[in-house]
This record gives structure tokens, sequence and C-alpha cells, in this order.
């Protein structure tokens, strides 16, 4: 729920306020003035689309089929679904642009959109989760998709990311039997969303490769407080190529703005039933307050002639480039700035390629990769049909000139009497292109026809070591609880036996060891045939290594906790400071409804306290006032937002009599409760921010401010 004023803030500094691709979208969309009328497909007005026309005494009769204006209506909602992607069903999505800072990538790529300062490349984003279908829940444990369609002027770019840089796999013809395995199980279609069960385990203990990615994904990682607070990583290696034909290995990163933000494990269950959409909505709220989520874009280079210096193969998904080793280069930025008009045009017919790439762009043999060119064009047959770029949202807003012809839902007609290529009218256009045409590097092949793979690709658990010695020890912590919630909802003893003796003592002992107690697993003292650990650590591994570098609260989400007799002024400083940060606030009341202040000054709430918990907001504040204050301390609800908020770690700010409330409600000795009137004593304890009356209003809410740095 937007504030005004934050609304009109943020959108007087927002720059970009439309791109290329909006105003094309814009030719789609249907304009609706006062003097529109309902009309049938075939365009003739409507009279009545509430009666089915019938043969009636007056009172009953049965219904005519020749009411093609009923047939028609149920026809239209009778097809109204397409199949769902096979993966990634569930997701949402925004506009916004791309933008580079200067030519610094023109040493490795000529590829416009990621060297030329001065263009604006309008993009579309979806964030989606992978497991479950198009209905499942936000917050589930799971990877995040994060795929960005550039449009630009010399066609689409799709880069299809997820928010881990690793993947399962390393072939892609194993594909099907991940997503099969993680998927619900096939006897009874459970459980949805989830990887917790006995199929995903079981294959993971026999398919070493995927240690080093159910590291990320058991890690707070799988977890995203927002789409917002997401890395985005293309996993496989892709090649760029300059204009002096020189080719290079590139691995792109999106880097949020916002930091890497994990919700905590029980905060995530209880949303998944509370807001599903939480996401979903979080990511339209923060558009439509103005607070545009930002990404850097970023890339690891490997030169051609290093290619093979690394202790792993540079083109096997399962690996990261440490950046200790490979620098990461920031190049450019992603802004999302506008909401879709309409989900299912926009966000479900959006459709992506790997394959689609622009020159200077090209791909590198990561097995992976190879089969994903192949995939993700056939999938889109499937769900969209074969003229599935025509679809608006898919289009390039470059010309799209060529022989194919036909197919289901043809949109274009092409007024020319020839349809193939060379023809006796070669003079006339479309003729292939002189200038700027895409061109593959001339890569030499040598070699003989086999199904097997590289003897670097054979070492599986150096990287998921690194990955888990490079968490801090709350990360670790939460690690060790995921694997373990997730090996007790096996019910066979042999998956977690094998998972816990053959993979995680090979990652880590310290993890084998308290994640086997905890699953009531045998793990041997001394396993024998256990790898020799190298004790290494990459900080960009741990979340905590992107906390913004100036703490923000911007796009937080507040609760205010007030009942009658709160003490208005604070109220309205409070919220003026947060929106001033760029935060939104919400009032959260004994009804829904107005409330009294001190002053008798009605104020409308936007939740009752049963509507909403402390799991859907970053922080909790309580204004002081006596009878307010006793309100609350008699509610079983109010007394749990303080208790549920703490226990999740979020930032608590209280005044007065607000304050002797929470105290009472954590029943902490440390947490101080001046209720002095013009006292201007602040205290922090455990991240509970407390003080006096309204005369230092203003010194705690720049305390509460800098509190949220902990988020
Ligand atoms: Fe995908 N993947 N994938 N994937 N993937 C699809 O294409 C596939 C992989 C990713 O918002 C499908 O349009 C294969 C890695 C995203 O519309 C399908 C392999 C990464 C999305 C497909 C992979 C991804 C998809 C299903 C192994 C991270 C959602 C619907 C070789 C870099 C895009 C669709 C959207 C979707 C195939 C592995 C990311 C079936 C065969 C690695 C973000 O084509």
């Amino acid at each position: 729920m937007a504030t005004a004023v934050g609304r009109a803030v943020k959108h007087a500094v927002t720059t970009i306020m439309s791109t290329a691709k909006v105003a094309d979208l814009d030719n789609e969309t249907v304009k609706l003035d006062p003097g529109s009328y309902l009309t049938t497909d075939h365009g003739i007005k409507i009279a009545d689309t509430d009666n089915w026309l019938r043969v009636t005494d007056g009172e009953r009769g049965p219904s005519l089929l020749e009411d093609q204006i009923s047939r028609e209506k149920i026809h239209r909602f009778d097809h109204e679904r397409i199949p769902e992607r096979v993966v990634h069903a569930r997701g949402t999505g925004a506009h916004g642009y791309f933008k580079v800072f200067d030519d610094r990538a023109k040493k490795y790529t000529c590829a416009g959109v990621l060297t030329d300062p001065s263009r604006i490349t309008p993009v579309f984003t979806r964030f989606s989760t992978v497991q479950g279908s198009r209905g499942s829940a936000d917050t589930v444990r799971d990877v995040r998709g994060f795929a960005t369609k550039f449009y630009t002027p010399e066609g689409n770019w799709d880069l299809v990311a997820n928010d881990l840089p690793v993947f399962f796999i390393q072939d892609a013809v194993k594909f099907p039997d991940v997503a099969h395995a993680v998927k619900p199980e096939p006897h009874n279609e459970v459980p949805q969303g989830q990887s917790a069960h006995n199929n995903f385990w079981d294959f993971s203990g026999l398919q070493p490769e995927s240690a080093h990615m159910i590291m990320w994904i058991m890690s707070d990682r799988g977890i995203p407080r927002s789409f917002r607070m997401i890395q985005g990583f293309g996993v496989n290696t892709f090649t760029l190529m300059n204009d002096k034909g020189e080719r290079s290995f590139v691995k792109f990163h999106w880097t949020p703005e916002l930091g890497v933000n994990s919700l905590m494990w029980d905060e995530a269950l209880k949303i998944g039933g509370q807001d599903p959409d939480f996401h979903r909505k979080d990511l339209n709220e923060a558009i439509e307050n103005g607070n545009h989520p930002k990404w850097t874009f970023g890339i690891q280079i490997i030169e051609e002639k290093d290619e093979d210096n690394f202790d792993f193969d540079i083109l096997d998904a399962t690996k990261v480039w440490p950046e200790e080793l490979v620098p990461l280069q920031p190049i450019g930025e992603l802004i999302l700035n506008k909401t879709v008009d309409e989900f299912f045009p926009e966000t479900e017919q959006v459709a992506f390629c790997t394959s689609h790439v622009v020159p200077g762009i090209g791909f590198s043999d990561d097995p992976l990769l190879q089969g994903r060119n192949f995939s993700y064009f056939d999938t889109q047959i499937t769900r969209l049909g074969i003229n599935w770029e025509q679809i608006p949202i898919n289009r390039p807003v470059c010309p799209v000139l060529n022989h194919h012809r036909d197919g289901q839902k043809q949109h274009r007609i092409h007024k020319s009497n020839v349809n193939y290529w060379p023809n006796r009218k070669d003079v006339a256009h479309p003729v292939p292109a002189n200038q700027g045409g895409y061109s593959d590097y001339p890569q030499k092949v040598n070699g003989t026809k086999q199904r097997l793979r590289g003897a670097k690709f054979n070492e599986h658990f150096n990287q998921a070591e690194l990955f888990f010695n490079s968490l801090a020890p709350h990360e670790k912590a939460h690690l060790i609880n995921a694997i373990s919630f997730e090996l007790s909802h096996c019910d066979d003893p042999v998956v977690t036996k094998t998972y816990v003796n053959k993979i995680l003592a090979n990652v880590s002992l310290e993890l084998a060891h308290a994640v086997s107690q905890n699953v009531g697993g045998e793990l041997p003292a001394n396993p024998s045939g256990v790898r020799q650990t190298h004790g290494q650590k990459s900080n960009p591994l741990s979340q905590v290594y992107y906390a913004p570098k100036k703490p923000t609260i911007a796009s937080r989400r507040v609760a205010i906790l007030i009942a009658d007799g709160f003490h208005g002024m604070e109220v309205q400083a409070m919220r003026g400071a947060l929106t001033g940060l760029g935060a939104m606030s919400f009032l959260i009341g004994p009804r829904r409804g107005e409330v009294q202040s001190d002053e008798n000054v009605p104020v409308k709430t936007d939740h009752h306290f049963e509507g909403q918990r402390s799991t859907l907001y970053d922080a909790v504040f309580v204004p002081s006032g006596a009878q307010h204050a006793k309100t609350l301390s008699e509610n079983g609800r109010t007394l749990h937002w303080i208790r549920e908020a703490f226990g999740h770690c979020k930032t608590i700010g209280a005044i007065g009599e607000g304050a002797g409330f929470v105290a009472n409600a954590l029943n902490l000795p440390d947490i101080k409760t001046t209720t002095t009137v013009g006292s201007d004593e602040v205290s922090n304890s455990y991240g509970v921010i407390t003080t006096g009356k309204y005369g230092v209003m203003k010194a705690a809410s720049e305390v509460f401010a800098a509190g949220q740095e902990g988020f």
C-alpha cells in the first residue's frame, strides 16, 4: 500500500518513465473510454451478459444452444488456460531498463548493449520459483529464476539466470532426471513447492555433482526476503567476441543494490500460509511506491589463453569462478520501474531462450548450456505455439524480416509473391545483411564422438566445502538446520544415510556430524575414504558480503501497533521519518477503521491485529499512550506480534508506555522502559530500541533507522 507522499517523492526523482518496449506494447493495449460497451469477439454490441437465452413461461425454461453470445462467453472461458511452464511455473515480472556505465567492455565484446553508454535498453524481467506449480507459494525453499529479455536494436537478448551461481548437474541430458526428482512424487503428487521428500534426496545422494548446488539451496539463499534482494547469475559459461574477432569466456552476474537478504525459515513457513503471494506483492508494492529495484551488472572474464589454468573446468556449471581468481567487473545496471498492466499477456506469455543472443555474445561448449539452447525454444512451442515470438511481449523492437511462414496463430501478412531465398527478385528485401549480421566465432573443433565428460568434471566437493567454509556462523547454523529439516521429511532411512555418509561427509565432517545428530543418522566417527579438506574460504560466497555500504531501510515495511489513546504526534513524526527514508509504514489496530489518538483525532488503520502477522513486516514500532499500551498488553495477539518479531531478529522501536508493553511482552531485564516526559535517553538492547516521550522522537527515529542495518 503506497503512502501518497512516498509515491510523489520517489516519482519526482525517476528519470526514465517509459521505454521503447513499453511504447510498443501501448499499441496493443485496449483503450477504454466512457463510451465503451461490451461486444462479442466479432464486434457486435452485447445488451445482456447475465441471462442465457431460454424458452420460458416467465419463470423457468430450458436454455437454447442458439445463444451464440452466451456460448462464446463459455467457450472463451473453457480455453483460458495454456500449459504452465514445466519448471519455473510460478513467477512474476516487471518492465525496466538497462544501461552500461561506459564502454570498458569494448575490449571483450562488440555488443552495443554492453558497450554503448548512450543506450537505454528496455528490458522485461521475470522472477520465479522452480519446483511448484503456478498456484504454489512464493516463500518455499527453492532456487529463484531471474530471466531478463533485453530488447536491443540488434534483436532480443535473453539472459535466463538464477539466483544461485551453480546448478545441480553438469550435462543437460540429466535435466529431466533432476526436475522429476525434485517435483512432486509421481504416485501422489506430493509435496508441492518443496524439495523435502525422498525422491529429491535419493537422487541427490546418488548424484554427487549436485553437492555444491545443494549447499547453496539449503543455505539462506533458498528463502529470499524479496526478489529485489537476490543476486542473479547466468550460471553457464558464455563467450564474448570483440570487433577484432577475439573471443573470451564470460560469466554474467546481477548484484542487488539492497543487499542479499533472506527470510528466516520459520518466517518462510508461516508466510507460505499467511500470504502465498508475498514475493509478487512485494515487487509490485515497491515499484508502485517508487522504490525501483536496481542491480549492478558484472562480468567475469577468462581469456582464451587462460582457459586451462584452473583446477576446475571453466565450462562446468557446478563450479563458480572464485572472485579471488577471476575478479568481477561491474559494467552496467538494471532498474525495474514498471509493473505489468495484465499478468497473462505479459508475465505468463513472456518466453525466454538462452539461444537468443546478439552479435558480440556467443556460447561456449558448456554441456549444460548446449542442451539449454535446444530446450527453451522447444518448450515455447508446446506452451505458446510456433509463432510465440510474434506475441507482443516477446516481439523485438527492431524489424523482424525473413521467410518463415504460416503456423498456428500467424499474425503477420507479407506482401510478396516470394517466400524463399534466393529468389529472382533478390534486389527486393529482405536479403542477407552486408554488415552487422551475427557472426559465429570460427572455433576449431576436433574430436571423437563419445558420451563422456572431461576429467576435471569428476571433482564435486572442493567448491561445496569452499561454500560451507565461507559462511558466517549464523549462516552455517541455518544451513545445518535446513538440511536437517529436509532429511527429516524423508521417511526412507536409506536416503538419509546415503546423503549424510556419501555426500555431506565429503563436503565437511562438521556439517555431516551436525546433520546426522539431528536426523538420527549413523555417521562413523572417522568415516573412511572421505576427501582431504582444503580449509579455504571465499568472502563473496557469504550473503554478509553484500550488505549495502550505506545501510538503508528504503522499501522496508514497518508495522505501527496502535490502540485508542496512542500518542498521535509520535506516530505522525515516525511515519514522516520513515517515508523520508523511503520505507513504508502501516497502522495496525484493534479494528480496520478509525482509532482515536490521545488528542481524540481519528486515524484510519490499514489492518486489524488479527488480519496481519509480524512475519509480513520488517520492523515494528509502538508509540506511547497509557490506555493504548494497556489495550495492547491485554491482547494475546499483540503480545505474540512482539514476541514473534523479536524471535525473527527484527528491529522493534517503542516509546514511553509502549516501551513498557514491549519490555513486558519480552520479559528481558535489559530492555529499558524510560517513561519520564522529556527524557532523552535512548536504549538499544538486542535490537529493541526504546526511549522516553515525544521530546526525543527525532533521536529515536534516527536510532530506529540505523537499527535496520541488521536486516
Ligand atoms: Fe531452465 N528451463 N533449464 N535453467 N530456466 C526453463 O523454459 C532447462 C537451467 C531457468 O521466467 C524452461 O520457458 C534445461 C539453468 C529460468 O520463463 C525449460 C536445463 C538455469 C527459467 C528449461 C535448465 C535455468 C527456466 C521451462 C539444463 C539458470 C524460467 C519453461 C540443461 C541459469 C524462465 C521455459 C521464465 C525455464 C530447460 C537449467 C534458469 C524446460 C534443459 C542452469 C530462470 O526450457
